[in-house]
């Protein structure tokens, strides 16, 4: 095996975790007493009776096998729901998501709990899952921070403590209960030490061996042990998200290791990095591999066993979730994409629609064009081949892809990236009128404008509107946009959110995308339509700050290539006259876009022009995006160099103005546009 050249190789370790039965491991959090038995939450029943109930009503409680089955014919047809979680527990005795809860009884009568989602509205509230989800991550980023700086102090001792004080650790939240972390950083400080200090080496193989038991029988490596593995690996996407019999595993015990097992842990230590047998890839693994091990136990303790997790520690996004999902409930998997024969087993058989990005129709537009059903499939075909039908960029990622190197980097985010209200519409309860139609729009709308208007530090630029119509005719496929269904046409639109939008304005561009899908599904004006499910969603969300005040920001944006657009308070300007300083490469612009000014920073700087004259001026620079493509209305007259002791007077006074707007009642704040604010404040401190 190839040695590394250890200060010098860059590695990634990517981690992906996610919550096992999560919804159910909330409602456990609620009833401890449940922990242990077979349990399942069924979604919202239109066809019940209970169209109201909050976290704490027992009439929540749809079925409880210890209880007899009096409570199923009390409950009539309540506990007929489809199920949308479903415990470890449960799935052993073969009861799967989807399965209707009368179905679930039967498999399982005497000890399976049935809980139906809180419900308000007429439709499921998922506040309580969103509440523990937040929780829940805010711990996890907490415990993983904790587990890296004690091992580094393990390590490195209090020698390095700022470094161990300043770990950058990157997070993304994919979902309801499943986030990606980036351990680059810290690992590969750590690794740094390592080769500079042979001593660190000693204490590190001290750690990782002694505790190699506990670390061996927790982490499974490559995930490829028995044929069961290979059948739980080659599982379609729809297969996994219904829960599959064959992912369940005791997890107390260790399975039996295959030899890419033993081979892992038998290599010996040495006296330093470079006569160890470990490559600087499978060291950083390993050391990823143990901190998260310690940041899941330690999230499980504080839980008291209510959530588990189930990992996968890898070097990119992709083989990260992939590993996650091999082996569940509550264990890790670490996947080394260097070792071919892993690659092979295990990641080229996937169906493509497995891979993250091709679950949907680009995966259906690839397997068709390309003629490719599995991963290996498609690493078998040339790039060249592949540009011929696929652009350049699309082209590289899909045929990296396929060799298990995905470079996607993590979106540092611990929030939700969109903020969606749906509800589905069975049988005879589709939406067929535009009464029906405005109501559960607007009242969609209304939750989603709801939270977004609870979001203190961040809001929206885009609405989305999706619907699921049933009996569309094929007629026209392509022009329908959207993608065909077993059982009609699924199709969304979107729409750019004005600032400052009011609620019925949301409704209004909700129902007028809602009413654009439904033309053209239909293909007709005023066709009949049949609506099974919708959705409003809120995305694209950018800072309240940064928009609002960060010309630092932009700054430090400008240094890596990118450009960035944010306004510029009419007050300001008119205190910004002075020109600075000459003489850096970065220089600033105010610009005026419509109706809105702003400022424009690129990658070259920041540019100032006269707002008065009213030319039309676009600017020509391809390096920068935004530049070249807005339409500026003004003349660049005066160029003028500035250098950042400029730009961070230009943020005092931003933050001045940032500081003035908290000072005003939260309540009062969301209702005014921030320039109007700024400006009342204005004129009240001068007056005063
Ligand atoms: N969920 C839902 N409707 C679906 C799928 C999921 O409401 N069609 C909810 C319930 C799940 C939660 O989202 O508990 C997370 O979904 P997962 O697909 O991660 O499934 P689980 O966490 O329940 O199980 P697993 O352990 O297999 O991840």
């Amino acid at each position: 095996m190839e040695k590394a050249m250890y200060s010098k190789e860059k590695v990634r370790i990517v981690v992906h975790l996610d919550v096992d039965a999560f919804y159910v491991a909330a409602e456990r959090e609620l009833r401890k007493d449940w922990k242990g038995r077979p349990l399942a939450v069924s979604q919202y029943n239109p066809y019940g009776s209970l169209d109201k109930m909050g976290i704490n009503d027992p009439a929540r409680i749809l079925y409880d096998g210890e209880k007899g089955n009096m409570h199923v014919q009390k409950q009539g047809r309540n506990v007929n729901g489809s199920l949308i979680a479903v415990s470890y527990e449960a799935r052993a005795k073969n009861i799967q998501r989807n399965d209707r809860g009368l179905v679930a009884i039967q498999k399982c009568p005497n000890d399976l709990v049935i809980v139906q989602v809180p419900v308000s509205n007429g439709k499921a509230n998922l506040t309580m899952y969103r509440d523990a989800s937040q929780r829940l991550l805010s711990r996890l980023v907490s415990h993983m921070h904790q587990a890296v700086k004690e091992l580094s102090i393990d390590i490195l001792g209090g020698r390095n403590d700022s470094e161990t004080n300043n770990i950058h650790i990157s997070v993304e939240k994919a979902s309801i209960d499943e986030v990606y972390f980036d351990l680059s950083k810290p690992i590969e400080q750590l690794c740094e030490c390592l080769c500079k200090n042979e001593e660190y080496w000693v204490l590190l193989m001290d750690r990782l061996m002694r505790n190699k038991g506990e670390l061996k029988a927790k982490t499974t490596i490559g995930g490829l042990e028995s044929e069961k593995d290979m059948a739980t690996n080659r599982l379609s996407k729809n297969e996994i998200r219904k829960g599959s019999h064959l992912q369940t595993l005791d997890s107390s015990s260790s399975s039996s290791a295959d030899v890419a097992e033993q081979l892992w842990w038998r290599r010996g230590d040495g006296n330093s990095i470079n006569d160890s047998g470990w490559t600087i890839q499978e060291l950083s693994l390993a050391v990823g591999a143990w901190i998260t091990l310690q940041a899941r136990q330690a999230l499980t303790d504080e839980f008291d066993g209510v959530y588990t997790l189930s990992a996968g520690i890898s070097t990119n996004k992709t083989m990260a979730k992939l590993a996650s999902g091999l082996k569940k409930p509550n264990r890790q998997t670490l996947v080394n994409p260097a070792d071919k024969h892993t690659l092979q087993k295990l990641f080229h058989p996937l169906p493509i629609g497995r891979l993250r990005g091709l679950g949907g129709k680009f995966g259906d537009q690839v397997s068709k064009i390309l003629g490719v059903q599995t991963v290996g499939e498609l690493a078998q075909i040339p790039l060249r081949t592949i540009q011929q039908t696929f652009d350049e960029d699309k082209a590289l990622w899909l045929s990296e892809m396929a060799q298990g190197r995905c470079c996607d980097p993590l979106k540092d985010r611990t929030k939700s990236k969109r903020i969606g209200a749906g509800k589905t519409f069975q049988g005879n309860l589709s939406i067929r009128g535009y009464d029906s139609l405005r109501k559960w729009i607007g009242n969609l709308a209304l939750e989603v404008f709801g939270r977004v208007a609870a979001e203190e530090t961040r809001y929206p630029k885009t609405l989305t509107c999706w619907l699921h119509l049933q009996n569309v005719s094929d007629e026209r496929e392509e022009e329908k946009g959207g993608r065909k269904t077993n059982d009609g046409h699924a199709a969304s639109l979107s729409a750019s959110i004005p600032q400052n939008i009011t609620q019925p304005q949301c409704t209004d561009l909700a129902l007028k995308l809602a009413k654009q899908i439904i033309d053209r599904v239909t293909n007709e004006k005023n066709q009949a339509f049949s609506i099974i499910g919708m959705e409003v969603s809120a995305s694209n969300f950018v800072e309240k700050d940064e928009t609002q005040s960060t010309i630092l920001n932009a700054f430090r944006k400008q240094k890596s290539r990118q450009s960035t657009e944010f306004s510029v308070p009419d007050t300001t300007r008119e205190r910004l006259k002075k020109k600075p300083e000459t003489g850096t490469s970065s220089y600033l612009s105010s610009v005026i876009t419509k109706a809105q000014r702003s400022v424009v920073c690129t990658d070259t700087g920041i540019q100032e022009k006269t707002p008065e004259v009213s030319t039309v001026y676009r600017a020509k620079r391809a390096h920068s995006p935004v530049m070249a493509s807005t339409t500026v209305i003004g003349a660049p007259v005066d160029k003028i160099d500035v250098d950042m002791q400029y730009a961070r007077r230009l943020q005092e006074l931003f933050d001045k103005e940032h500081q003035a707007l908290q000072s005003i009642p939260k309540t009062k704040r969301r209702k005014m546009e921030s320039q109007q604010l700024i400006s009342s404040f204005l004129t009240k401190s001068n007056n005063g």
